[in-house]
């Protein structure tokens, strides 16, 4: 029996329920499978624990997630609290606590999911977005001065190492390596932003002589988000900055057909502290205890934490029962069905009970 440490992190608005909703498949592709356990540990962790206790996790929360084998996580941001406080006390915090450089976006048009692209259907959308999670824009280097002064300023300073760029750059060939069409997209805006966004273009050319086999280009963030709604089957794998990943992949959910099913990975390619996976969307406090959020994103998430568990047969039967699901049109109203949460994760765990081999 192969065993798996998971810290479960539902935190704000729909985390909870679709962070439920994901362990319930869990536990059904653990009996689907014999083989594998899944040891969860729950942590209350959030917008409720920081208004009980002034912090959004406590002061030695990374020392108590170092143990765990992958951490699978909800949402953050609640609208009384102010966004920057919840999503730097909580995510971005065990993002950089734990050095998870590289945040992986798979998008593709799923069986049974409209894309908004007319013409677009499975297979003409397939991407892997590579959003460095370490530096950038979210370094948190800035300040303020002078407040509520007319002369008041406020700077928020991108920060670009060598080191930051080269290695997500080697994660972003690598992974481009290994997919069929070995095509990379580098994407920076190095017309206007002439310094940090220079070295990354001259870094991704060093990169690219170590994978002479991947073809690869380059584009400004503004021109992307053209080519991705007018000719998306030209991209493949693209690589970009914290900000412009950030963006990028919200509009490549929207492109796939909603952001609830868009999922994420945030991941220590060095292995040295656990990775984190989670649906790309927030907490969604419109619809939080409505009982209809989409939890597909999170359980895309936790194919994508199966595959770096080195379980890929386990993550290829979820894929497989995710896309029959919405294949048979059990979808939640944010993809044009009719079906609650609950439908939707019942019907996930009838699919991987009757799953072949
Ligand atoms: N599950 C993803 C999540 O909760 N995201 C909240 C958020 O505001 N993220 C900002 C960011 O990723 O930059």
């Amino acid at each position: 029996m192969r065993s798996y440490k998971i810290a479960a992190i539902p935190a704000d608005g729909i985390g909870p329920e679709v962070i439920g909703a994901g362990l319930e498949v869990l536990d059904a592709l653990s009996r689907r499978e014999g083989d594998i356990k899944f040891e969860i540990t729950h942590f209350d962790w959030g917008t409720d624990y920081y208004k009980k206790h002034g912090v959004m996790m406590p002061a030695d929360g990374l020392a108590q997630l170092k143990t765990f084998d992958a951490i699978y996580f909800g949402a953050v941001g609640a609208p009384d609290v102010p966004d920057h406080i919840t999503l730097w006390g909580l995510r971005l915090q065990i993002c950089q606590g734990f050095d998870q450089y590289a945040n992986v976006r798979p998008t593709k048009i799923i069986d049974g999911v409209e894309s908004p692209l007319r013409n677009a259907g499975p297979g003409d959308l397939d991407w892997v977005i590579v959003r460095e999670n370490s530096e950038g824009e979210y370094a948190g280097h800035g300040g303020r001065a002078h407040k509520g002064m007319p002369e008041e300023v406020g700077t928020e300073v991108a920060i670009f190492t060598r080191i930051g760029v080269e290695r997500i750059m080697r994660y972003a060939f690598e992974l481009a390596q290994n997919r069929p069409r070995k095509l990379l997209t580098v994407v920076t805006k190095s017309n206007a932003q002439r310094h940090g966004m220079v070295m990354w273009d001259e870094i991704a050319a060093e990169v690219a002589e170590e994978f002479p086999d991947v073809k690869w280009d380059k584009m400004l963030v503004d021109a992307m988000t053209v080519r991705m709604t007018l000719d998306p089957r030209s991209l493949d794998t693209i690589v970009a900055t914290n900000l412009h990943a950030d963006i990028l992949s919200d509009l490549a959910g929207a492109l796939a057909g909603s952001i609830g099913v868009a999922p994420t990975a945030n991941i220590d390619p060095q292995r040295r502290f656990p990775s984190m996976f989670e649906p790309i969307h927030g907490s969604a406090f419109d619809i939080t205890g409505k009982g209809i959020a989409n939890p597909v994103a999170t359980f895309w998430t936790a194919c994508q934490m199966l595959e770096h568990l080195g379980e890929p047969a386990s993550a290829a039967r979820l894929m497989r029962a995710i896309e029959a699901v919405t294949a048979a049109g059990v979808k939640t109203p944010d993809i044009g069905g009719k079906a609650s949460t609950k439908e939707v994760t019942d019907a996930m765990v009838e699919a991987i009970k009757g799953s072949n081999e």
